[in-house]
């Protein structure tokens, strides 16, 4: 069962997991290195044993093909998992002046009242955002994240370089090459022009048997909420490449570097490995789309996922 190498790796990593501090301060079990193999032709790899929000992962990634960086996008789709990151932005602006935000993620979660005041302030921030043009290009804007990278990297030579575009184009005139690559490091802009330097950072594409694999390298890893959502979306992709290249899909081969159990997610993850994993629901995409570039949401969905109930964690900001 594909499952088993995420339950494996959330098991590896509660018992062998080295204590370690982390930028947010909540602290983490954390492994360094480690890899899972997915046959994706063996289910798709949403997991079973909590439900994942699979119109999340879509939006997600489709959000990235646009090569899009605002999260307005995101909120016109209901899709709130990049809020956190455009808000410390606005709060740390100028332009704020409503009540101290600092430190949002954690004292949320401690004090009652603040938590109050905080939703009150993101429901702001989420209205303004969809209502207002110009307070969304200023405020919702992530900066040079996944979608500017994989579609809009900006060379030194006054380029822009569509990464994903010339990958399919490649993979479909050369299927063989070795150089099937899209990385979202970009080191000029990693120290101060975005809100998160990138965690997914590099893929690779390989053709072998009429077949499309993907492996990607993961520099950190949040295993409990990042990591299901990162496997579910690189195997849509995989798949919608496949696609619009005329292959079958192979593996998705996931390399994670600091990969971590955040100290708040180790109940969630012991429930989570006391449940049975079912089978893996198949996805359907809509075959009259034939560009990886022209698929909506609406066109890709899930079949046959009965999983177990979600189980809810607090993110580490
Ligand atoms: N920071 C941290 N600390 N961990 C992350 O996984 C992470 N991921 C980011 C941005 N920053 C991050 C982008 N991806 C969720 C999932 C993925 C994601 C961000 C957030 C998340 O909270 N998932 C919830 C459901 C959220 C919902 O339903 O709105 C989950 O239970 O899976
Ligand atoms: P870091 O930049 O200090 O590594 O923090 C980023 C955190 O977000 C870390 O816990 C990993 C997690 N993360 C994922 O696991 N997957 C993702 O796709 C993203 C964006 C973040």
């Amino acid at each position: 069962k594909n499952e088993q190498a995420y339950l494996n790796l959330c098991d590896h990593v509660m018992k062998e997991g080295a204590e370690k501090g982390d930028r947010t301060g909540t602290g983490t079990f954390s492994v360094f290195g480690h890899q899972m193999r997915f046959q994706l032709q063996d289910g798709f790899p949403l997991m079973t044993t909590k439900r994942v929000p699979f119109k999340l992962i879509a939006s997600e990634l489709l959000w990235f093909i646009k090569g899009d960086t605002n999260i307005r996008y995101l909120l016109q789709h209901n899709n709130n998992i990049w809020n956190e990151w455009a808000f410390q932005s606005w709060i740390e602006s100028e332009d704020y002046n409503g009540p101290d935000m600092t430190d949002f993620g954690r004292r949320s979660q401690v004090d009652e009242a603040f938590k109050a005041e905080y939703d009150q302030q993101m429901d702001q921030f989420k209205k303004h955002i969809l209502e207002d043009d110009d307070f969304a290009e200023k405020f919702g804007d992530l900066g040079a994240v996944y979608g500017k990278q994989w579609r809009q990297w900006q060379s030194s030579r006054g380029e822009v370089i569509d990464q994903l575009k010339n990958v399919i184009e490649n993979i479909k005139t050369n299927p063989d090459s070795r150089r099937h690559i899209v990385t979202a490091w970009n080191p000029e802009d990693v120290p101060s022009n975005m809100a998160l330097p990138p965690c997914h950072v590099l893929f690779q594409f390989y053709v072998a048997d009429g077949k499309l694999s993907c492996q990607l390298y993961q520099r950190s890893g949040d295993i409990f909420l990042g990591v299901p959502f990162n496997i579910a979306s690189y195997a849509l992709l995989t798949h919608l490449i496949a696609h619009e290249c005329g292959l079958e899909v192979g593996e998705f081969i996931h390399t994670l570097g600091d990969a971590h159990i955040y100290s708040n997610h180790r109940e969630q993850i012991k429930k989570q490995l006391n449940r049975e994993p079912k089978a893996l629901p198949v996805l359907s995409i809509n075959k009259e789309k034939n560009s990886v570039f022209d698929f909506e949401l609406e066109d890709l969905s899930i079949e046959g996922y009965n999983p177990h109930p979600s189980i809810k964690a607090p993110v580490a900001v």
